[in-house]
Parts: C-alpha cells; structure tokens; sequence
C-alpha cells in the first residue's frame, strides 16, 4: 500500500476498522446528520445550495465531527488511520481535520474531479494524507471514491466552484481514472495534490464516509495561527 501510495499518490486498505468498530461509528454518525441544531456552522451542502425549503440535502458535509461529537475521536479509526499518516508519510504527522460527507439514496449528485490542496492555504511542507473510510459497501452506483493515478507532480490546477456554494472543480482528462469500491470499515488514502472524484448516489441506501485528514504538526500549528480550522465557508485558497 506504502509503494502505491508513494508511486501514484493513492492507495487502498481492503479494512482499516472492524465491523463491529463501524457499527458504532455508523450510529454516532446517523445521530449527526439527523440533528441539524448540533452541526450548524459546520455542515453544508457539498453539492451547492439546497434549494429554498427542501429537507434533502444532496451531499451532507460536516466539518470537525469531532468537536461536537468527542466519542468519536475514541474510535480505533481515528488511531488506526493516524498509524498509517506516520507510516506514508512521516512520525510528524497528526490529525488536522476530520469530516463527514454523506450521499443520501437517490441524491444522484457527483463530487466534481478536484485536489484537496486546492481548498487549503499554501503551506512549505506539502505532505498531507487523506484517508476516507466506507462505513457501507460502496461501489459505482453509490459513490465510490475514484481517482487519477499522479507522479510527484505538486502542480495544483485552477479550480472553480461547481454549482453555487458548492464543492470545487477543476477541468481534467479522466481516461486514467480507477474506481476504488470497498466494503463496510475498508479505506482510500490520497495526498492533497491527487485528483479525486465519486459518482452521485443512485440507489436505495446511504453511502456514509468519514474522512481523516492528516499532515505535519508545525503545519498544523502555522494553520491555526493563521484562523485556518477547516471550519467556515469553501473557497480556492491555493491556486
Ligand atoms: O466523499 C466524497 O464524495 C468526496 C470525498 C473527498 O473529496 C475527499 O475526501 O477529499
């Protein structure tokens, strides 16, 4: 996995967690999405703006679960993906955010092709990893992860919003691109400059992710003094 990450800045764990961890994990979970009043300020909707008075949001992101909900911090998801920041990347690396981004059934809403890098400020140690664990099996027709297989390339290319308050898009050629389906508590890691996309949810069931992201220590601390949390609005931060 090490080799692949480093070789083409993605890679997979067939399970990261057990299924009973994600049970527990997918209770905590459902708890969050159904209460809005908890999660106001950290949640919106990665797919844009709901339309005024609709209850469905089309992709659910929750910045900083972990904030208002602590028993998550406990999971062994969060100290098992840490493991492996320390092992790609370096001992100095510590978690900077964690999020939720849900696809409700039905919600047929892709997350545009973009590079996490793109939504971060710029900072002199590049090194960040992702890792995004499926609660439920997820396959094309729900929302797996995919991605486009990179060198050591750190080029960020310029991005835009999608749709009105939406997620970030960049324009890019997708021949290359590899789905990535896991079962319940298997995971993806990617690094901030690897291209990355997933499908709308087609089908009759949730696809629930929780996302870990991980870098430097002293990068952690040069964001905070900056005000950067990885709460508050989406914006290009990094072109
Ligand atoms: O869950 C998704 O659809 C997208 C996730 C993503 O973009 C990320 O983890 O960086």
């Amino acid at each position: 996995m090490k080799n692949h990450f480093l070789k083409y800045g993605f890679g997979k764990l067939e399970k990261l967690i057990s299924e009973e961890e994600v049970e527990k994990l997918k209770l905590l979970y459902d708890q969050l999405l159904k209460d809005k009043k908890r999660t106001i300020g950290l949640r919106s909707d990665l797919g844009g703006d709901a339309e005024e008075n609709s209850e469905v949001e089309k992709i659910t992101q929750i910045m900083r679960p972990g904030i208002i909900e602590s028993r998550l911090l406990e999971s062994t998801a969060y100290k098992e993906a840490l493991k492996w920041a320390k092992q790609l990347l370096g001992k100095d690396m510590e978690l900077d955010f964690d999020m939720l981004i849900n696809k409700a059934p039905f919600t047929n809403t892709p997350t545009p092709w973009h590079q996490d890098a793109a939504y971060w400020i710029n900072l002199p140690d590049k090194r960040a990893v992702s890792c995004w664990i499926a609660l439920d099996k997820v396959t094309e027709a729900n929302g797996c992860m995919w991605f486009i297989p990179k060198g050591p390339d750190l080029t960020i290319h310029p991005h835009q919003f999608y749709s009105k308050g939406g997620a970030l898009y960049c324009e890019t050629d997708t021949s290359q691109a590899q789905p990535i389906p896991l079962q319940p508590g298997g995971c993806t890691f990617h690094d901030g400059f690897t291209l990355h996309y997933s499908n709308g949810n087609s089908t009759t069931s949730q696809r629930r992710a929780l996302i870990l992201n991980f870098r430097p220590l002293e990068m952690i601390t040069l964001e905070r003094k900056q005000g950067v949390d990885h709460t508050g609005d989406r914006k290009v931060r990094n072109n």
